[in-house]
């Protein structure tokens, strides 16, 4: 059964592609998006492991078109290391601890795909 939903062209069900990526790839996928026709909207926003900030980008498209956007995503977001200081172990007292930092990898993106219930401009 066809599942019910707005619908652009070629009537496809809208989707909401949500991808998390790091500032420094932020412009990049933003131009590439807008060269190829999609239209996005970025948000500042804070990873809560890293405490750091990173980008949310929401894009709006007709189902057919979401893996072009995460080929936009794919070629232009990049795996990288963090270094984060390392806890001392629980029962270690914390004046003797010399922590080595600890890599953590990032990236290239997070991304969510969501069905959109309902799509207006007013
Ligand atoms: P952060 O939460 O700051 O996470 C940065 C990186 O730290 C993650 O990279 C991952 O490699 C590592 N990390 C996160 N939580 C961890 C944990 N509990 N233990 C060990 N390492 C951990 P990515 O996986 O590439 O994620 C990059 C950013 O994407 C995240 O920044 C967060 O803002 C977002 N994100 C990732 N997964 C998410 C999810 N399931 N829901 C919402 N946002 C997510």
């Amino acid at each position: 059964m066809a599942c019910a939903g707005p619908r652009g062209r070629e009537g496809d069900q809208m989707k909401l592609v949500i991808a998390v990526v790091q500032d420094q790839d932020a412009s990049l996928l933003m131009d590439t998006l807008v060269d190829r026709g999609f239209r996005a909207t970025k948000l500042a926003t804070t990873g809560g492991f890293l405490r750091q900030g990173n980008t949310t980008l929401l894009i709006g498209v007709d189902d057919g078109q979401v893996d072009a956007v995460v080929d936009a995503v794919r070629s232009t977001c990049r795996s990288r290391t963090q270094l984060i200081p390392s806890i001392p172990e629980v029962g270690r007292p914390a004046d003797s601890y010399v922590g080595q930092p600890v890599e953590v990898p990032v990236g290239g993106a997070t991304i969510f795909v969501l069905n959109i219930d309902r799509f207006e401009k007013v």
